[in-house]
């Protein structure tokens, strides 16, 4: 069935993502996660090489080639049934964008949204292959360093909208993009609810909308706070809030869900979406896919 929204399972190939650095460092234990993930669920698989953790320090091209190319030509080989999953390649260069695109990725996930790489929008507009542009302010190594807006929503849906033109304008079709607010992603914890409670106002740009909350610091400050907690909780007490993210992100209007739990979150967006009604059950790919 063709739901009206998809889930993006995580495949960190690196040793210090946040979350799980280190884990699928092995492309043999990275193609086994991706298995693992698409049995679970997940309709897409975001394939990262370079963390953009808070702090994190930029790898090189051949670094981060060297670590996600054995693991997307492991997927392109794996005989999948019923349906193989769509590819993303997360990362900002348009050398692994273009080599992970010949290895059979047909999404590039940039958290730069193009502004990193300036061959990546030439790169989207040849190829064709589908883009998800993200909202981040600063960069990955100093975003966490006091970020300050007027209105977040406001200059967050101004920045997404420039930069959806940007790529129309360059030849990117605008059927093959899709658009995320970036949490976690130079804000605070008050920036990312925010965004997260005022997520329909991004609707009105007219692009499927991803979000990735899931096991993020924010979550585990909330959760902090309501305990009298000093610390952010631990990651391994963050599944709740990420569920909790993502089911009130589909209720504004998000049709795409980067996690790295997929079969609690697709659980709970099932749920969630019968209880919601046919606008988020129909068996229609019109709200989501790109084309
Ligand atoms: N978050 C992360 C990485 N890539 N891409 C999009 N489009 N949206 C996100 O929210 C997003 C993203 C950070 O999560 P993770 O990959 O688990 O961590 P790290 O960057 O440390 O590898």
């Amino acid at each position: 069935m063709i739901l009206p929204y998809r889930l993006m399972g995580v495949v960190n190939v690196t040793p210090d993502s946040f979350s799980d650095g280190g884990s699928f460092l092995d492309a043999d234990a990275a193609i086994a996660h991706a298995r693992t993930l698409v049995a679970e669920g997940a309709d897409i698989l975001d394939v990262g090489g370079e963390s953009t953790r808070p702090g994190a320090e930029p790898v090189s091209t051949d670094e981060e080639l060297r670590r996600v190319l054995p693991v997307l030509d492991g997927i392109a080989a794996v005989n999948w049934t019923p349906a193989h999953p769509q590819v993303s390649i997360d990362t900002s260069k348009a050398a692994v964008a273009r080599a992970a695109i010949e290895a059979g990725a047909g999404i590039v996930n940039d958290v730069s949204a193009l502004r990193a790489d300036p061959a990546m929008v030439e790169l989207l507009a040849d190829s064709g292959a589908e883009c998800c542009l993200m909202h981040m302010l600063g960069e990955p190594r100093t975003m966490q360093r006091d970020p300050r807006y007027g209105d977040v929503v406001d200059e967050v849906k101004a920045f997404l909208e420039e930069r959806l033109s940007f790529a129309v304008h360059a030849g990117v079709r605008e059927e093959r993009i899709m658009l995320d607010p970036g949490i976690g992603f130079g804000k605070t914890v008050a920036h990312n609810l925010t965004l997260l409670r005022r997520l329909g106002e991004l609707t009105a740009l007219g692009r499927p909308l991803v979000v990735g909350t899931s096991r993020k610091s924010f979550i585990g400050r909330v959760l902090a706070d309501a305990a009298g907690e000093a610390e952010p909780v631990e990651l391994a007490r963050r599944l709740p809030g990420t569920i909790a993210t993502n089911v009130l992100a589909l209720e504004r209007g998000a049709s795409v869900f980067r996690v790295h739990d997929v079969a609690p979150v697709r659980e709970a967006l099932a749920v969630a979406a019968a209880t919601l009604g046919e606008r988020w059950t129909a068996r229609s790919a019109a709200t989501t896919q790109t084309s």
